[in-house]
């Protein structure tokens, strides 16, 4: 991103897309932990949204087994697509704090309203990349990126109008280690590029990101979003998170990726997801991800 720019602070306080409740607070735990005074010392203007813009979603109990709480997911995307397509509309780089993994059907089409070519860096230990044929949970925040790719429910796909959001050659994958048999089988079809903690391990972080950022660099885009999800990080340091997975990313290894990205410059939106605060009582999750968005933003530890 552009040093300087307005950062619009947007808080989806939303766990419907998971398996269970917490993620909700992860936006005000985040805020809590110092995110405020992180963007104050690094010189950035902000302002921080309220969650006014959020429907009433407390009686609308659509749901299926394929897709848990789909009209709650929906009616929240919709509004956190007009939110994030306005913030975007006016200049200012959008900051999306989660809330589940599903709160990205929102963020991407709104992103997409006014970026036909947007690329995507997709940090996590999953791919979400379920649709309702082959989810084994039913739980929206393993199928956001699918939805952003075309493929899954028409009502996810094609909010807001045009579908798909996002092609697979600007879509890269990072820190991947629990992928389903169909999530390796879209990985495959589509010729998504996934560098998984095999590939961390073997390249190194910087290789890795260097590559990524390369691909990204010369996709063409019009801007990059990038989807951070907190349970990319190695359960011993980011434990407050709805589905952990062992052997992720380091402190360093993470706090690399986020300089690295950068120093490319190419950002034009993010968004950190899956803080669960109610997974544990030390807070140092949510400090985590205060410390990971201040390495984005050009801070140097
Ligand atoms: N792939 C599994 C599913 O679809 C698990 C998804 C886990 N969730 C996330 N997303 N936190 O990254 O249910
Ligand atoms: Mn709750
Ligand atoms: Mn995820
Ligand atoms: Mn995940």
């Amino acid at each position: 991103m552009q040093q300087r720019a307005n950062i619009s602070v947007l808080p989806v306080p939303f766990d419907y897309g998971a398996g269970r409740g917490g993620a909700a607070h992860g936006p005000a735990a985040i805020v809590e932990a110092g995110l405020p005074q992180k963007l104050q010392s690094l010189g950035f203007p902000y302002v921080l949204h309220s969650s006014g813009y959020m429907p009433d979603i407390q009686f609308d109990l659509r749901t299926s087994a394929q897709m848990k709480n789909w009209g709650r997911v929906l009616k929240m995307s919709e509004a956190v697509a007009a939110a994030t397509a306005a913030i975007d509309a006016a200049g200012d780089f959008p900051l999306i704090l989660g809330g589940d993994h599903s709160i990205a059907i929102g963020t991407v089409a709104g992103l997409a309203e006014r970026r036909q070519r947007l690329g995507v860096l997709w940090i996590d230990a999953h791919s979400d990349l379920n649709t309702p044929q082959t989810t084994p949970s039913g739980n929206l925040h393993g199928m956001s990126l699918a939805a952003g790719l075309g493929r899954g429910d028409p009502r996810f796909v094609s909010l807001r109008g045009a579908a798909p959001k996002l092609q697979p050659e600007r879509t890269v994958l990072i820190g991947a280690r629990q992928l389903d048999a169909g999530e390796r089988q879209t990985i495959a079809s589509l010729g998504i590029r996934c560098f998984t903690m095999h590939d961390i391990d073997r390249r190194g972080m910087s290789e890795v990101m260097e590559e990524a950022l390369a691909i990204l660099s010369g996709a063409g885009c019009d801007g990059v979003h990038l989807s951070f999800d907190i349970d990319s990080v190695d359960p011993g340091e980011a434990p407050g998170t709805d589905t952990p997975v062992r052997g992720g990313l380091t402190y360093r290894e993470a706090h690399l990726a986020m300089e690295l990205i950068h120093d490319a410059s190419i950002l034009t939106s993010a968004e950190l997801v899956e803080v669960n605060p109610y997974l544990e009582r030390s807070g140092r999750t949510a400090q985590l991800a205060v410390e990971l968005i201040g390495s984005m933003l050009g801070e140097k530890i």
